[in-house]
């Protein structure tokens, strides 16, 4: 599925986020930046051991924020790593955090001249962000970003399952 929007193009795939090609892919990391399970465990094994020696470096990251790596193996030059909030009742600044961290990954990916990134759907695992509401939210927050801002010519949206890329697809079909 594809949408321009200005000079970018807004696409959403069924996919393994390492096997990307875009220059940066996104990674759904938490605060200590030292590696974890679900999409962060599997960009660290493919990308190799050199993302973790500079994450080192990094002293966290607050949710809500990114960081940029470079991105070892990988096809893609860059990982951005993204801490999204840990879902509790919706209360708790989630939709304003989970936002914030999409925007903060594009903000850096243009500091870096970055002209295509991927991302998966950060907190939609481990951090059970209900994938509807999720869904609404990274879309609208990319979409409004580019719309803001030249330079990002290629957002793909990367994910693993079939029913998140169903929910995100309902909420692409949606955006204004
Ligand atoms: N490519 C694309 N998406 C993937 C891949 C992949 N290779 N593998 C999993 N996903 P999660 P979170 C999807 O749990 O909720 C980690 O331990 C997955 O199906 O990876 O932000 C971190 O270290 C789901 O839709 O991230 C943190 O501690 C989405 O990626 C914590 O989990 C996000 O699931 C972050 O939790």
């Amino acid at each position: 599925m594809k949408k321009q929007i200005g000079n970018c193009t807004l696409e959403l795939v069924q996919g393994d986020i390492t096997q990307q090609d875009t220059e940066a892919i996104v990674n759904a990391a938490n605060r200590t930046l030292l590696g974890g399970g679900g999409v962060d465990g599997a960009i660290h094994r493919a990308g190799g051991p050199s993302i973790l020696e500079e994450c080192r470096k990094l002293g966290g990251c607050e949710t809500g924020d990114a960081k940029i790596t470079t991105g070892g193996n990988l096809k893609a030059k860059w990982v951005i790593h993204a801490v999204g909030p840990v879902y509790r009742d919706g209360k708790h600044r989630e939709p304003e955090l989970l936002a914030s961290c999409y925007r903060r990954s594009l903000e850096i990916a243009l500091e870096h001249g970055i002209k295509s990134i991927a991302f998966p759907a950060i907190s939609c695992g481990a951090y059970r962000y209900p994938i509807d509401e999720a869904a609404k939210i990274a879309l609208s927050t990319v979409a409004n970003f580019i719309r803001s801002h030249d330079g990002i010519e290629l957002v793909r949206f990367v994910l693993f399952d079939r029913k998140t890329f169903d929910a995100y697809a309902a909420a692409f079909e949606a955006l204004e």
